[in-house]
């Protein structure tokens, strides 16, 4: 039998021609075709066409990745590549993502799917991605150096394990990170339950966005990878205001927002108009003796709140992250004349 180190051994080959003889009957399926988008339009849901069915999410200014279904296993394939990100209407930003984007196309499966994900590095550096919040074997978590080798330029490396919990998780390199997630490395993945759920309710609007930050000098196209602190584009899915889209449901819907942070800082997100409970993080849906009301959640460094309310005032609400400095990005403060 092929151990997996064999196996990813002989499926981190290039371009997806496999020809070695030993390799698993897996790694001899072809590649799937990487599907690829470049518009920073939010998408509409993506409805699962096969496998069990789910109320599919809505990534703000993104998209979610189709799969293929191979033996009853889905498989996704994710490209590691540099894009060109719209960032608002009139800057584009030279950034780093998977699939034609920064982030990446949001990952959705049920849960106690079997998933394989196929990642080709078209990078000009190695790289690999750790599947935050996931049960999975060691070998399957990501890390450069410890779990695996990293992924080489022009390799492809295959991920596969079972989507065990539900939940609200995501995906970033867990290799030469600092540079990589500074570019825009990084996704969403959500696993919905197989089945009523005691502590995951039904929502009519489920929206998914990662907070991301950049160093952009204006009049240039690249992220200052070496920043630590002193950020000036506060972006959500690497859109910054006024190019983030508005997130639109009807009267008395059950929204759920999901919210990940992959930024260097602490952001408190601000609802106007309703209260929300927690009603979930990257460990998993919190019991419901546990939830309190609240119009700010704090979310901190890799950290993942869900939360949820009911619409049911109408009108235009602000959305926002509460720390006034990361409502302004470079714009910064712009003096208007007393008369
Ligand atoms: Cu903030």
């Amino acid at each position: 039998m092929t151990s997996r180190r064999e196996f990813f051994k002989y499926a981190g080959i290039a371009g997806g021609a496999v020809a070695a003889t030993a390799v698993s009957r897996v790694a001899m399926a072809a590649l799937p075709e990487p599907v690829i988008q470049t518009s920073p339009q939010t998408m509409a849901p993506l409805m699962p066409n096969n496998g069990q069915p789910y109320n599919p999410v809505v990534t703000l200014n993104g998209w979610t990745l189709p799969w293929r279904m191979n033996q009853g296993v889905k498989e996704f394939h994710l490209v590691a590549e540099p894009v060109v990100r719209e960032m608002a209407p009139g800057f584009k930003a030279h950034l780093w993502g998977y699939n034609g984007q920064s982030p990446g196309p949001t990952i959705e499966v049920v849960e106690g799917d079997r998933v394989r994900i196929f990642v080709t590095n078209k990078l000009p550096e190695h790289t690999s991605i750790h599947w935050h919040g996931q049960r999975l074997p060691s070998g399957m978590d990501g890390v450069a150096g410890l779990t695996q080798p990293a992924i080489q330029p022009g390799k492809t490396f295959v991920y596969e394990f079972v989507a065990r919990r539900p939940g609200t998780f995501m995906y970033h390199p867990h290799a030469d990170e600092m540079t990589q997630m500074a570019m825009g490395m990084m996704g969403f993945w959500v696993t919905h339950p197989k089945s009523k759920h005691p502590m995951i309710d039904e929502v009519q609007r489920d929206f998914c966005f990662l907070l991301n930050a950049f160093d952009i000098d204006p009049g240039s196209y690249t992220p200052k990878t070496m920043t630590m602190l002193d950020f000036n584009l506060w972006g959500w899915n690497s859109r910054i205001f006024p190019g983030i889209d508005t997130l639109n449901v009807r009267l008395n819907d059950k929204v759920r927002i999901r919210v990940g942070n992959l930024t260097m800082t602490n952001h408190p997100i601000h609802v106007h108009g309703h209260e929300f409970t927690v009603t979930g993080t990257d460990g998993g849906p919190t019991p419901k003796t546990s939830r309190w009301p609240e119009v700010t959640t704090d979310i901190a460094v890799g950290q993942m709140r869900q939360i949820e309310f009911l619409a049911d005032e109408e009108g235009d609400w602000a959305f926002h992250c509460h720390k006034s400095h990361h409502t302004m990005n470079a714009m910064g403060h712009l003096r208007t004349p007393q008369r």
